[in-house]
């Protein structure tokens, strides 16, 4: 194994890795920048590395300081936790091309997710039910495009092969407003990507997100760690996750977690990965594929008992899966709580210093967070300050568990969307289980036009 990984990312995800490492007695270095001196994560690293200003494009952004950290301190691998480079093709082939592992899939495997006309295609090809749509990218003969979108019936939306996690997409009606909304979202995909690739899918009016954790090895082995429910999102920013989906039967889990995971041994994937799907009348239709640890794992580490971190570190360093499908058991309901610090109705960001802070506890309470009394919100990164995740036998002790921790947690100083969790705990169509993902949205809107 490893014995020394470079972490590079900042915030909870920095301290999560850096505790599976020490747990698995390996050496961490930790880079940041100057807003990030005094963290808490940088603090407890065996060593630690400036590489930039504040501003994300000169640090964690910035390839040739993160390589040179990890020259300077000797390390072995590269985590790039989620968000920043991690799901950089170009960053996972420098990082090899300098003498280290790149902890996360191979840069051709990265590559082809993130361009998502191809994601689909090798998904299609690997058994993976995918949404109805164009057979690949979008032809240039508007009578062509018009002939696709008929054979698929309207509404159907058009999406940039570039974009992703919902940039560069619009939703098509009818026929007359198609041709220009087509131009419209290639001109966007081409500056806002650089590729005017575009395809079409059929739009799904009101489904759900359900995502498949999978985890595999460079042997061929593959394995499904269950789903996640991430319905509960505004403007594309998940709120709150859960794992398993309301109301999802077992049967229908196996069966397309053990596509998943066949798909993986097909295109020989390495490490932990997500398949996106929207779930509609007891269907699963592919949308993309995540390369990366993802925020919301916590969930199914705490129904599966299995580390998924850890377990990237050790498929990273070549070593064999150590359990297979059948091993894998779901134990009870666990939810995730998104905690940022901004306005709990109108989301704007509030960075400050936080003046008091209290995190609770007790049976099935986890809370995975890097900040602390006095510690300072800087203003230049993502809002999210922690998560708190809560588990139970079953889906109402998870709730209990999770009203009980929301009050009991304090973060004074700044604001928080505590509050808006705690609402969330109580809402009877949350309580009820397997809203979709425009609910949050729709209820937000009502909350407005009730003031
Ligand atoms: C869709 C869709 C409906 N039909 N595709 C948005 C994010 C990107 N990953 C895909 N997205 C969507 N694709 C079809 N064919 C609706 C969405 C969508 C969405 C998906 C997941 C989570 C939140 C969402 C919010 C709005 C739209």
């Amino acid at each position: 194994m490893f014995e020394k990984i470079l972490i590079a990312n900042r915030g909870e995800i920095a301290l999560r890795i850096q505790r599976a490492c020490r747990e698995m007695g390996i050496k961490t270095v930790a880079v940041h920048s100057v807003a990030d001196a005094d963290a808490k994560y940088v603090k407890l690293a065996d060593e630690s590395v400036c590489i930039g200003p504040a501003q994300s494009n000169l640090s964690y952004l910035n390839v040739p300081a993160i390589i040179s950290a990890a020259e300077v301190t000797d390390a072995e691998a590269i985590h790039p936790g989620y968000g920043f480079l991690s799901e950089n093709a170009d960053f996972a082939e420098r990082v090899e091309q300098s003498g280290f592992v790149f902890i996360g899939p191979r840069p051709d495997t990265i590559r082809l997710m993130g361009d998502k006309v191809s994601a689909k295609n090798a998904m299609k090809a690997a058994g993976v039910p995918c949404v109805p749509g164009s057979d690949g990218a979008l032809p240039e003969d508007p009578q062509e495009i018009i002939r696709i979108a008929n054979g698929i019936g309207f509404p159907v939306i058009i999406k940039a092969a570039g974009g992703g996690g919902g940039r560069g997409m619009r939703v098509v009606h009818t026929e007359a407003a198609l041709p220009n909304a087509v131009s419209m979202t290639q001109a966007e995909a081409q500056s806002a990507f650089g590729n005017p690739t575009v395809y079409m899918e059929k739009y799904l009016e009101n489904p759900r997100h359900i995502e498949i954790q999978v985890l595999a090895d460079e042997h061929g082995d593959a394995v499904h760690l269950g789903e996640r429910d991430c319905s509960m999102q505004r403007r594309h920013q998940k709120i709150l996750e859960e794992a398993p989906a309301p109301g999802l039967p077992a049967k229908l889990r196996d069966k397309i977690g053990a596509r998943c995971a066949e798909a993986c041994r097909t295109i020989g994937y390495r490490g932990a990965g997500t398949f996106e799907f929207l779930y509609e009348n007891g269907e699963f239709c592919f949308i993309e594929m995540n390369t990366r640890v993802q925020v919301e794992h916590p969930v199914t580490e705490q129904i599966t008992g299995i580390d998924i971190v850890q377990e990237q570190i050790r498929v990273a360093g070549g070593e064999k899966l150590r359990f297979r499908q059948k091993d894998i058991q779901f134990r009870g309901h666990a939810i995730e709580c998104r905690i940022n610090a901004e306005n709990p109705y109108t989301f704007v960001p509030s960075p400050g210093r936080i003046s008091l802070y209290h995190t609770p506890g007790g049976p099935g309470i986890r809370v995975d967070s890097h900040v602390y009394q006095n510690y300072l919100v800087p203003p230049y990164y993502d809002s999210m300050i922690g998560k708190l995740i809560a588990h139970g036998d079953t889906r109402e002790q998870a709730i209990a568990r999770m009203r009980t921790a929301l009050s009991e947690m304090v973060v004074e100083g700044i604001q928080t969307n505590i509050p808006l969790h705690q609402d969330l705990m109580t809402d009877a169509a949350f309580l009820q289980g397997g809203t979709s993902i425009h609910y949050l949205e729709q209820k937000l809107a009502n909350l407005k036009k009730a003031e």
